[in-house]
């Protein structure tokens, strides 16, 4: 995923791939056909990849009907048994699509009708017409402010085909508009981070796993879940490793590691390793490492050495952790009040901490929470005090779950994609932000939109919220990643036009004004890397299938628009999409050569095998060279050193993000023994295991494989259930002051009493579209969350942090909405 603009992710799920008819044709015979193109060929086996991994799918007579796993992956995933259906389903968007009442008035159009799925189906010229006359009308009638673009992070696979490329490289040269910083997954981390340990670590590669299997003693999880969460990658993820938590696994089983999990939830990770669990309270991290910090010091095992030779602030932080200052210890006793962990445990992990090698391997659930900043920045104090960072198997790292991290990155060219023009033409509008800013904290668009005008606290700066007018959307499904749905309905009224462009009918679309309809990764040739931060090799992604219905390529789609203004072909540098293709490749070739790695020519590459694998690397360890020598080798913060009290933070004079880490009440917490009467349950709303986000809940049939009832599965505990009077297979309504979804039951002792959990990326379903309070009938979570930023540090989303009631529903269950496409009206 792109930071852009503040600086610039076993045995069942073997089995899973292997058992059913969908991936049936598992790696015999000649894997991949040299008669490629689809057309040539009545039958053929046509390789590809996606964010669940490379693949090949059986194609005859143009039509897609099987797909196998691809051979140099060993650990393929389940959700691979989605990808066809992506092609073939009715959420399909199949041809460019206006909204009714928008058709006929255009910006004054009757906004409150926005989500009734009523369109009209228009010719691409006639859909480009209004594109490109509404872009001019908003530049001239409002300036740049009034043009925003959405975050395209998660864009199909493919160096060439990026919806985010296309997009910026086409409107940059028509005007300037309003863009977003930081993301959904980890704002908080990233913007915290680099104040105290130089850098976004979330992003970064990680220490080798080999070095992590041969010397560590101790693996913390804290809230971190790699076995699921690695199952897809930014790019075509190669599962390797998968291999190294093999012998993880081997290590746990034979005692000679420990892996300790800690999470309000049985994580498939725990599942699968047998590890050991520290079930906390939800929201409660930062008071249980404050009393594990608080255990160190008072029994002197801080590491004193480390944290003199490393780190500042140390002397600032401590008085905070004694209680000198608000004459609070925070010690283990008061850490049990609210964590939950008896004072004893919490003694005893402390010493076990620093008994022998110990990795810290956090996740970014706990900062996407209220005050989300604690988290990560309290982790590095602990890790600071244990004094490891730096060594092999040792110390801490944010992105073990994500990219394949701790894979052993390969020594191949890192190929470049569609970007910027390199001199581009001046634009049709100058820019005229109009004394706004030109961003805005991604998940703060519903405020933005709000409040036009309002000033904002942001990592130090005051930002000016613009006055939108108009939103394109590209490779990202608001109506799926933003919180508290019934807020951002109220608010999306605000906008005179919204374009939406995806191959899949999302409640995004439903609430959008213009709809392209955007050919799918199976439907374009490509290259992409094999294995994100491994880059082991090279990948020919090939036309599986021809662009089904009226669906064109993004890039194309940008061409087209820009023709409007006469610059197509600056646009398009008069490429075609096999001319780029090889221009990247042979850019990549031309690195390699410079760094000794021997790629064949284009033609071989694509016309044979179409697959390379590079020389691998060398193990490496996360800040060892920072260990090695400080003064060489400084972190990114303002002193060099890991900033346990930072000077800057301190400096913005935030309530609620202080000079060093402290714990924080959010907004609203379960296990608290107080408000629980009317919402007593902590509602996570993790990653699916069987998506990516709101990606492949439009396959039907596998989301059948899933689904309770045809809903969403709500996971709960077995007290929590029986006092509901819940059964398996139930449909529940869970509910706050927020709104209300139905859900499907499943009863599951993974998960602690208070604590339940719908997946992120369900279907918004409303029963009444448009309407804001309507009951969802699929399951959003986000329409049960706060739409509250984590602090003026960094302004992140706080999905994590939400208490909701669950019943029986009791009702005439009523029937799923989202999925299926428009109400076509002639
Ligand atoms: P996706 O479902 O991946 O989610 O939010 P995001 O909006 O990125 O949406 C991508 C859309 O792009 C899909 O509709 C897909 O069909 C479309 N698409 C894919 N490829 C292409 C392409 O090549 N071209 C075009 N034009 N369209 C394409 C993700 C965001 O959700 C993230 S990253 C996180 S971490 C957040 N997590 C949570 C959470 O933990 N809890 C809650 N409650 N909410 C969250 N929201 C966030
Ligand atoms: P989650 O699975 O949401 O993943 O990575 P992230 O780390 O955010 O949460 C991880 C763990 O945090 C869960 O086991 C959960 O129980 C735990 N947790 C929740 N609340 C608490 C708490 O209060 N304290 C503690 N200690 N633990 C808690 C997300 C990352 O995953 C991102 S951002 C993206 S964009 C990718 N998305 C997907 C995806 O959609 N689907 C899959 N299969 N894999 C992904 N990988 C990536
Ligand atoms: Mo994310």
């Amino acid at each position: 995923m792109n930071f852009q603009k503040i600086s610039s992710s076993r045995r069942r799920f073997i089995q899973g791939v292997m058992a059913t008819g969908a991936l049936s044709a598992i790696s015999s015979g000649p894997l991949i056909s040299r008669a490629w193109a689809a057309e040539t060929n009545p039958e053929q086996w046509v390789q590809s990849g996606c964010h669940f991994g490379a693949f090949e799918a059986k194609v005859v007579n143009g039509e897609w009907t099987d797909t196998r796993s691809f051979k140099h992956d060993k650990f393929p995933c389940d959700m691979l048994k989605a990808v066809r259906e992506i092609v073939y389903n009715p959420s399909r968007v199949r041809y460019p699509m206006i909204r009714l009442d928008w058709l006929l008035k255009r910006e004054k159009s009757d906004r409150s009708q926005r989500g009734d799925n009523r369109f009209v189906r228009v010719t691409w010229d006639q859909a480009l017409d209004l594109f490109w006359q509404e872009l001019e009308r908003v530049q001239k009638q409002y300036g740049s402010s009034g043009v925003f673009t959405g975050f395209a992070d998660w864009q199909m696979v493919g160096k060439l085909h990026k919806a985010g490329g296309a997009i910026d490289r086409a409107l940059s040269m028509h005007g300037s508009y309003v863009t977003t910083v930081g993301d959904y997954s980890a704002a908080a981390a990233q913007v915290v981070l680099p104040h105290v340990i130089g850098s976004l670590e979330v992003y970064e590669q990680q220490t080798s796993l080999p070095l992590v299997i041969e010397n560590t003693n101790i693996i913390i999880l804290w809230g971190c879940d790699p076995i699921k969460n690695l199952q897809i990658e930014y790019l075509v993820p190669d599962h390797e490793p998968f291999g190294y938590w093999q012998q993880i696994k081997e290590k746990v089983t034979q005692g000679k590691m420990r892996v300790i999990s800690i999470d309000p939830v049985r994580s498939k990770t725990q599942n699968y390793l047998g590890c050991e669990q520290l079930a906390l309270n939800p929201q409660t991290d930062v008071a249980l490492m404050l009393g594990l910090a608080h255990t160190l010091y008072s029994e002197k095992l801080h590491d004193e050495a480390f944290i003199k030779e490393y780190s500042v602030g140390f002397e600032q932080f401590l008085p905070y952790l004694t209680g000198e200052t608000d004459k609070q210890p925070k010690d283990a006793n008061w850490a049990e009040a609210i964590c939950g962990i008896s004072a004893e445990e919490i003694r005893e992990l402390a010493r076990q901490l620093v008994k022998g090698r110990t990795q810290f391997m956090g996740g970014w659930c706990v900062q996407r929470m209220h005050h989300g900043e604690q988290y990560p920045w309290m982790l590095v104090v602990l890790a600071t005090m244990v004094g490891q960072i730096g060594l092999p198997g040792g110390g801490i790292g944010f992105g073990w779950h994500y990219n394949g991290g701790g894979t052993i990155t390969s020594k191949g060219p890192v190929l470049s994609g569609l970007g910027g023009l390199n001199n581009p033409p001046k634009a049709v509008h100058a820019a005229n932000f109009r004394g706004a800013s030109p961003h805005i904290p991604v998940s703060r668009m519903v405020d933005c939109l709000l409040s036009p005008g309002k000033k904002l606290a942001f990592n130090g700066e005051t930002l000016t919220f613009p006055d939108i007018k108009m939103a394109i959307f590209t490779a990202a499904n608001p109506f799926h990643a933003q919180q508290d749905r019934n807020r951002m309905i109220e608010a999306w009224k605000k906008l005179e036009t919204i374009i939406v462009l995806d191959h899949q009918w999302t409640a995004s679309c439903r609430f959008a004004d213009i709809v392209l309809p955007v050919t799918t990764r199976y439907e374009r040739n490509d290259i992409e890397q094999f294995g994100t931060h491994s880059n082991k090799g090279l990948l020919a992604i090939r036309q599986v299938v021809k662009p089904q219905f009226e669906a064109r390529h993004d890039f194309d789609i940008f061409t087209e628009l820009c023709k409007r203004f006469n610059q197509n072909e600056t646009y398009s540098e008069k490429q075609t999409e096999m001319q780029w293709i090889r221009r990247l490749y042979d850019e990549g070739r031309k690195q390699g050569q410079e760094t000794g790695i021997t790629m064949p020519d284009f033609d071989t590459f694509w016309n044979g095998e179409g697959y390379i694998e590079y020389p691998t690397g060398t193990p490496w360890v996360r800040h060892g060279e920072f260990r090695e020598s400080p003064d060489l080798n400084p972190l990114g913060t303002p002193s060099g050193l890991i900033e346990i009290y930072s000077k800057t933070i301190a400096g913005f004079g935030y309530q609620d993000c202080p000079g060093h880490p402290v714990w924080l009440e959010p907004f609203e917490r379960s296990h608290t023994g107080k408000q629980a009467e009317s919402y007593p349950l902590h509602l996570q709303s993790c990653h699916p295991d069987k998506r990516l986000h709101s990606q492949i809940c439009s396959s039907d049939n596998y989301r059948q494989t899933y689904a309770v009832n045809g809903r969403e599965p709500l996971y709960i505990n077995p007290t929590d259930a029986k006092v509901r009077g819940l059964k398996n297979g139930d449909i529940a309504r869970v509910f706050n002051a927020r709104g209300q979804v139905l859900a499907g039951v499943v009863i599951s002792e993974d998960y602690a009493p208070g604590v339940i959990r719908i997946h992120e990326g369900a279907w918004y379903s409303p029963q009444e579209g448009g309407k804001a309070g309507t009951l969802c009938t699929y399951g959003d979570p986000n329409v049960l969350s706060a739409d509250i930023g984590t602090s003026q540090l960094a302004q992140g989303p706080s999905a994590h942090t939400a208490i909701v009631q669950v019943e029986r529903y009791q009702g005439v269950i009523p029937a799923v909405t989202g999925f299926g496409g428009p109400q076509l009206v002639q």
